[in-house]
């Protein structure tokens, strides 16, 4: 790695840790201009929100603090997800996703990045946003004719809707049309299995080789 990605590769930590969206935003710019793997540069600074979050974890830090680097993060994302829809421009279709933070949670960094990397891969994706219940959910795989359904949950209370969605799939029967992936911070491979998901990973790269193999593409 030469000094200047190194640099800017720093600058992109630092602006996390410093809610600095203006050196956020501009290191992003320079990454692309640099030919910086975008996918690279999101993982720093996906580190460096999950340090913060530690910290408020253990009290170091208090909601202002991830207020402030979720900001400085999502000053970047936008600028670098172009970059990667652009790399993945004009693939075949894959299949039809829907996606979204389940209900009671508004997390959506995360959520957003699957979904974009799911696209440039070649994936239909409808993303439904943040805090969607169940009704949400099945209302929307029916509207689009979604076969693969894709759920984030951050928080440790909130994972739990999960559960009810795929109960709720079952119910309407649509649990063999549509497979489910569960992902987020507060998701583990063994509760995917306990509530009857169809995959789980822990990161967006992983999400999109999940979705190719769940739909056998
Ligand atoms: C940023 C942040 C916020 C921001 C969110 C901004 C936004 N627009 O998203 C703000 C400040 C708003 C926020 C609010 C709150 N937060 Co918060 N937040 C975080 C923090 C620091 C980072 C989350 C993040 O964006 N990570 C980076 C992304 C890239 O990671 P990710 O989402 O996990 O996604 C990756 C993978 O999981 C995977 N993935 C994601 N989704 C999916 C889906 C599928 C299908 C697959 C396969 C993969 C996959 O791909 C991604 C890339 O690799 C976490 C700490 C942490 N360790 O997660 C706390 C954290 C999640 N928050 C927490 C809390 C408590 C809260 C609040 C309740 C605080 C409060 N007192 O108000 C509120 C919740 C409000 C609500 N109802 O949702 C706690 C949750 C604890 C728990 N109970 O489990 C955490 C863990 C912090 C802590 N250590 O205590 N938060």
């Amino acid at each position: 790695m030469d000094e200047e990605t190194k640099t800017i590769l720093e600058n992109l930590r630092k602006a996390t840790f410093e809610y600095d969206n203006d050196l956020a935003a501009k290191s992003a710019t320079q990454s692309v201009e640099k030919g910086i793997d975008p996918l690279e540069a999101l993982d720093v600074m996906t580190a460096a929100i999950r340090e913060i979050g530690d910290a408020f974890g253990t009290g170091e830090l208090w909601l202002p603090d991830l207020v402030g680097a979720s900001d400085a993060m999502r000053s970047a994302v936008p600028i670098l997800e172009k970059e990667i829809k652009r790399r993945g421009a004009h693939r075949e279709s894959l299949g039809r996703v829907v996606a979204g933070t389940v209900f009671g949670d508004i997390h959506s960094i995360g959520k957003t990045m699957v979904v974009t990397l799911l696209t440039a891969a070649g994936f239909e994706v409808q993303d439904l946003g943040v805090n969607i219940n169940a009704e949400g959910f099945i209302h929307a795989i029916n509207k689009y004719g979604a076969n693969l359904l894709v759920m984030s949950a951050l928080m440790t209370t909130t994972c739990v809707e999960q559960e009810k969605v795929v109960a709720e799939l079952k119910k309407e029967e649509l649990g063999e049309k549509v497979k489910v992936m569960v992902g987020g911070a507060a998701v583990t491979e063994e509760f995917a299995e306990t509530i009857g998901a169809d995959g789980y990973d822990p990161t967006a790269p992983g999400a999109v080789a999940l979705a190719k193999k769940l739909l056998g593409k």
